[in-house]
């Protein structure tokens, strides 16, 4: 397995729309257990393929407290929005280092993707997991959450990042 380098905001990159995936093969699984690695070493909760510069339609996700309990879904969509009454949660991306924001989303949707053995998968997601499989899910269409942000807010996170990146 592999640590692999994370794109941070402002990188063009990152506004890549992920291609779906035709065929999950081992060069898939390999990559799911980078992103999953990368995502653990950088205390994340989720991590998209987009944020490793692999624009394809995969995703990780772990949100228990033992870090024992890793999803991967690949081409994954929301079928349903099971409560639209949105829920407001502290955001952060390991994309912008540092920063969290209150957003809303659906507080539950019901996803479906594909396994790592090529099967479909339908999950009922709800509160955080929910938050964070439609933040990675946005990743993978080139959206990020400082887009929510108002454009002061996101100049100010800009040049945070310019001089996170002048410390690295
Ligand atoms: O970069 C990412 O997309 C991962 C991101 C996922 C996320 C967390 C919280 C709400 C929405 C999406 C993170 O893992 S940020 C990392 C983090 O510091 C965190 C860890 C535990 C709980 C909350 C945030
Ligand atoms: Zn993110």
């Amino acid at each position: 397995m592999a640590t692999l380098k994370i794109l941070i905001f402002p990188d063009p990159r990152l506004r890549t729309i992920a291609e779906p995936i035709k065929e999950v093969n081992d060069s898939i699984v390999k990559l799911s257990e980078d992103m999953l690695e990368t995502m653990y070493a950088g205390e994340g909760i989720g991590l998209a393929a987009t944020q490793v510069d692999v624009h394809k339609r995969i995703i990780v996700v772990d949100t228990s407290k033992e870090k024992n309990d890793p999803v991967v879904l690949i081409n994954p969509t929301i079928k349903k929005i099971i409560n639209s009454e949105n829920k407001s949660y502290s955001e952060g991306c390991l994309s912008v280092p540092g920063i969290f924001e209150e957003l809303e989303r659906p507080s539950a949707v019901e996803i479906a993707a594909l396994g790592l053995d090529g099967e479909e998968i339908t999950l009922i997601a709800e509160d955080l997991l929910s938050v964070v499989i439609q933040h990675e899910m946005d990743h993978l269409e080139g959206k990020m959450m400082v887009d929510f942000l108002s454009n002061l807010k996101r100049e100010i996170i800009r040049k945070k990042m310019a001089k996170h990146r002048a410390a690295q």
